[in-house]
């Protein structure tokens, strides 16, 4: 064949591939693409030469194909399975399984050591032959260290003298989804639904569970709440359960089990009885017969989770128990079956004279210790609402004997949706790494929740996701690595953000430095600016009333105001929650409630949540309070531009379908950052009276237009 033609039919077929592997985002971080490092890619070659995996059970078949996967694509080998020890042998299993070479390997009794969900990744040499052994406790630990060693080749670590012993430091590692029965998502903006409710539970088999199940596995995600907080009693309904168990089938190779949401109301709603009361014997009664029938159809039910008396729902206060009574009643149900109630801390009463930030503080804290020993009480990681920013929740160090969830918001309902690129493996990392002092110094956050591990046995971590039926799942790319930092954190909570990020660069972008550096920059610094253009030195809840995005501090009707949150005035700005205000700073122990309670060791990116102060208050960087609001708004634009920038400099190293998508975000991310800086400025300037320095770029439009711009987006939440 001449050389022109041959040309030509590479160069067609090259085009082709490019064409079959337009990048949409769908493989996540589990992309697998081959190895581009000549030099690492023999070493990885050799050392894989041979598999040695007896897959018996559906969770070691997972974790085999899950390898086969792997290899396949970044080292472009079949499995060649050995039956005996050769030179190049990746061994994997547990003690049932390979006991034998774990003999051999003198690895034993670490494995032993192990708990449930550890494993060990060991290079050994044996019969003279160099292996590496990938073993688990369980099953799936052998499959979580499957995913472990897939990460290393694919974050291209050297492969030599492998010694990792790994355990989860959190035993429940839970997404909280947020998903309506009509396939809507509550404070979702990735689509739909995943779970096809009308197609279940005949067509469990579909990839789209598959892959979300091997991404959670992938990252340590070993549970599952269907369905959203504000409840719909009919989830607990026969043919819903049987529904639900079609996706507890799908899920189980993957180590995850399946939990619902529990409305309060359900044997009054659809158990024909006139109460839902603890008291009524015939209620208790109802709960264990439904949760006995949850079982014969999801024998591996994971529990309750439920919100109750908060924001309208119903729950035990309604027949004049407590919380404890409420959540008692459903762990009693639950506890023959080994299952857990994860009841949420969020509740605050709507009235304008309590200060919203004590309610969950006040309700819990003398229930310490009434809880079963299989109830979780869940706090969100502030005592407010998932805001851009936060103090950590004053829960956390103050309940010794009840082990707290912490729920975070992984969706980012305050914090730009999917427009905006914020990267919250800093913001976890921040609220578990803040030091309640509970039991001296370093009793982080994380400490505490690590801590119920010891004390109760059990310890768990929840986030509520981002993710849809977008082909992208997170509709920003970047979402992804919110949805992975979640379960890297989940599975250890003192695991750096920035490692984190790294990490996910690698696995989704590229191994080169020229690609990585951008992107962490613009990862690390992507929180900080979002605080920055919307939300600056302690403000919250500032966004649009129904929505949850864009700016709206002038909010004010009978039933909410904005003005609760900011209490501007001509005079002032700011909350008093110090021990002259509505003594919030009290929640918290000796020191953090002095050095929150003191105006100048307040750090200040808490200080108007603390702080109530004049606009000429003097920072200490010798600007006026106004100045310095000004300040953050501009230098938050100014950052979504830099973070424009640093983008840039990835064009033509990444594809470029992902560069695009994620480049006209950005353009859109910078509009909306104008709009809440414009928007903020103008709306306290009219208390402060001061100007916006002539020398910086003037808002766009009067207050009158911000004022006046609707908002499209349709909040598909509901309360009843
Ligand atoms: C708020 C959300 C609302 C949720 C509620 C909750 O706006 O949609 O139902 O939290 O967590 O942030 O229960």
């Amino acid at each position: 064949m001449n050389t022109k033609i041959l040309f030509l039919l590479m160069a067609a077929y090259f085009s082709a591939c490019c064409y079959l592997h337009a990048e949409n985002g769908y493989e996540l971080w589990l992309r697998y693409k081959p190895t581009d490092n000549t030099r690492l890619l023999h070493e990885y070659q050799k050392k894989n030469k041979y598999i040695l995996f007896p897959a018996n059970s559906p969770q070691l078949q997972a974790a085999k194909e899950e390898l086969e996967r792997g290899l396949q694509g970044m080292l472009q080998l079949c499995l060649n399975e050995t039956e005996k020890v050769k030179d190049g042998t990746l061994i994997a299993g547990t003690l049932q399984t390979i006991a034998p070479y774990c003999q051999q390997a003198l690895l034993t009794d670490s494995i032993n050591q192990l708990t449930d969900e550890g494993y060990i990744i060991a290079s050994r040499k044996m019969e003279k032959q160099e292996v590496i052994i990938i073993a688990g406790k369980t099953d799936k630990g052998t499959l979580y260290g499957i995913f472990h060693y897939l990460r290393l080749m694919q974050t291209q670590q050297n492969l030599d003298n492998l010694f990792i012993k790994e355990n989860p430091k959190i035993s429940y590692r839970v997404l909280n989804h947020w998903d309506n029965l009509n396939g809507s998502i509550e404070r979702g903006y990735a689509g739909y639904s995943l779970w096809n409710w009308e197609r279940l539970p005949m067509h469990k088999n579909d990839d789209r569970y598959k892959d979300y199940a091997r991404a959670n596995a992938s990252v340590g995600i070993n549970g599952v709440v269907l369905n959203n907080v504000n409840a719909e009693a009919k989830s607990l309904c026969r043919e819903w359960l049987v529904k639900a168990s079609g996706l507890a089938d799908a899920f189980r190779p993957y180590g995850i089990r399946v939990y619902l949401t529990a409305k309060f109301s359900a044997p009054k709603e659809i158990g024909g009885l006139k109460t839902a009361s603890p008291k009524d014997p015939q209620v208790r009664e109802w709960w264990k017969k439904k949760v006995q029938e949850i079982y014969s159809i999801i024998p591996d039910f994971g529990g309750f989770l439920v919100k109750a008396n908060s924001e309208g729902q119903p729950g035990p206060q309604d027949y004049g128990c407590s919380h404890a009574d409420g959540a008692n009643m459903l762990a009693e149900a639950l506890e023959p079956f080994g299952g857990i109630v994860f009841w949420r801390a969020f509740v605050y009463q709507n009235e304008r004279h309590v200060d919203r930030v004590i309610t969950g503080y006040n309700e819990f804290k003398p229930l310490d210790g009434q809880f079963n020993r299989n109830v979780f009480v869940q706090p969100k990681n502030g005592p407010i609402d998932f805001q851009p920013r936060e103090p950590f929740h004053p829960l956390f160090g103050s309940m010794p004997n009840t082990p707290l969830s912490m729920e975070v918001q992984i969706t980012q309902e305050n914090l730009g949706h999917t427009h905006h690129l914020v990267y919250l493996g800093t913001l976890f990392e921040e609220v578990l790494q803040s030091d309640t002092y509970a039991n001296g110094q370093g009793s982080t956050v994380s400490k505490i929740l690590q801590g119920y591990e010891k004390s109760h046995h059990i310890s768990a971590i929840a986030g509520v996701p981002n993710i849809g039926s977008d082909i992208n799942w997170t509709g920003q790319l970047f979402g992804q690595a919110n949805w992975y930092a979640f379960g890297r954190l989940a599975w250890n909570p003192d695991e750096k953000s920035q490692d984190i990020a790294n990490e996910w660069i690698r696995m989704t972008f590229s191994n080169e430095k020229e690609v990585i550096a951008p992107i962490l920059k613009i990862m690390l610094m992507s929180r900080e600016t979002y605080v920055n253009y919307t939300m600056p030195l302690g403000l919250n809840h500032i966004m649009n009333y129904g929505t949850h995005n864009g700016p709206e501090p002038w909010h004010d009707d009978p039933v909410w105001t904005a003005f609760d949150y900011h209490k501007v005035t001509r005079d002032s700005i700011g909350i008093n929650r110090t021990k002259t205000g509505s003594g919030a700073v009290l929640q918290y122990h000796k020191p953090v409630c002095e050095q929150f309670n003191s105006l100048t060791n307040c750090p200040q990116e808490y200080l108007l949540w603390f702080h109530r102060l004049p606009w000429n208050y003097s920072m200490p960087s010798g600007r006026t309070l106004w100045n310095e609001l000004v300040f953050h708004y501009y230098k938050g634009v100014d950052e979504v531009r830099e973070m424009q920038q640093l983008w840039t400099q990835v064009e033509g190293k990444i594809d470029k379908e992902r560069y695009r998508h994620v480049a006209s975000l950005l353009k859109y991310q910078e509009e909306e950052a104008i709009w809440w800086r414009d928007a903020c400025l103008l709306f306290f300037q009219e208390y402060s009276g001061q100007p916006i320095p002539q020398e910086l770029e003037q808002p766009r439009h009067s207050l009158d237009y911000y004022k006046r711009i609707p908002f499209p987006y349709e909040w598909n939440g509901y309360y009843d």
